[in-house]
């Protein structure tokens, strides 16, 4: 499953890739099952304290939340900040470890990185809500998210939609070869309180719109504006996007959250100092590789718990412009 150089050479020309059928309908099931469980339990708890008049227990993975949002819109946020956590990686049991571990994903990602990989911080489950404001992501590259110095290194985005994703229910759109310009002024304070590049800042480049089927996987650069605009379905798009970098690029593995102070200079730090980076091949070194779920979990949760206070990139409120 690893890239041929005919994808390799249109990844690197357009900053975008799409892998149909990387994960099959078996490989997606067990974090399906994961975050249906997430959502069972919201259901059943708020169903109990008396905020829904039905916890829509007979409606599939992709209903169940869109039906709960649709009767009861508190009750749905609820539910999706119990998914998607504090920062937004939320669920981080052992499914969530085995779907960022899939080999055949590893395979194109050493296509592109190399052996050593580590897992970056930042992975998000997304269940994009029906007309929600906060599921509609406004133009970006991921890099304007990471500190400047890590702007040259590449960090790997992998968007896969755990439904068919479609221009109906928000597929994600992208920008093709803009990649190679190098980072966009972006603004605080965007859509939803997102970082937005403005329509009018954009290049001049035509965007195209990606639908894809569940279990294909899109492959971007940090440097690929994208963006992902309203679900005016009455499902769920669900969506996760990983994230993988060479281990040779700034990271916080075997670093201890609270070494992060206001003293620290930014170029020290890793991409994404907030949340925790793991390793997940080493070549040289197995022994340090995470397959244990518990051994992610607690990583996790010890950034989670510190949330290391980093510097900003500088952005200026979309307000002030
Ligand atoms: O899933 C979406 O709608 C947006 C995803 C995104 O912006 C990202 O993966 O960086």
């Amino acid at each position: 499953m690893s890239l041929t150089a005919e994808e390799l050479s249109l990844f690197h020309r357009q900053g975008f890739l799409v892998k149909p059928g990387l994960y099959s309908a078996a490989d997606l099931k067990p974090l399906q099952d994961a975050l249906s469980e997430i959502i069972d339990q919201g259901a059943r708890d708020l169903y109990a304290e008396g905020m829904l008049a039905n916890a829509h227990a007979d409606k599939p993975f992709g209903r169940r939340l869109s039906s709960i949002y649709l009767e009861n819109k508190e009750v749905g946020e609820e539910i999706t900040r119990r998914v998607m956590g504090k920062g937004g990686g939320g669920y981080n049991g052992p499914a969530m470890l085995q779907t960022i571990r899939h080999a055949p994903l590893l395979s194109c990602i050493e296509s592109l990185i190399g052996p050593n990989i580590v897992g970056s911080s930042v992975y998000r489950i997304r269940p994009k809500l029906p007309g929600w404001d906060r599921g509609e992501v406004p133009w970006h590259q991921d890099a304007g998210y990471t500190l400047a110095h890590c702007d040259r290194h590449l960090i790997i985005t992998c968007w896969v939609p755990l439904v068919d994703a479609t221009l109906e229910n928000g597929c994600l759109h992208v920008i093709p070869t803009v990649h190679k310009t190098g980072i966009l002024r972006h603004y605080t304070g965007g859509h939803a309180g997102f970082l937005e590049v403005p329509r009018e800042e954009l290049p001049t480049v035509e965007p195209v719109p990606v639908p894809m089927k569940a279990g294909d996987a899109l492959l971007l650069t940090n440097l690929t504006p994208h963006a992902s605009f309203e679900n005016r379905t009455d499902q769920v798009r669900w969506s996760i996007d990983l994230r993988y970098q060479s281990a040779d690029a700034p990271n916080n593995v075997d670093e201890d959250p609270a070494s992060y102070t206001p003293e620290r200079d930014p170029v020290t730090m890793a991409c994404y100092p907030p949340e925790a980076d793991f390793v997940i091949r080493d070549q040289n070194d197995p022994a340090r590789e995470i397959h244990s779920a518990d051994q992610f979990q607690r990583l996790r949760q010890r950034y989670e718990s510190t949330r290391p206070n980093t510097p900003g990139r500088g952005w200026t409120p979309l307000q002030e412009r």
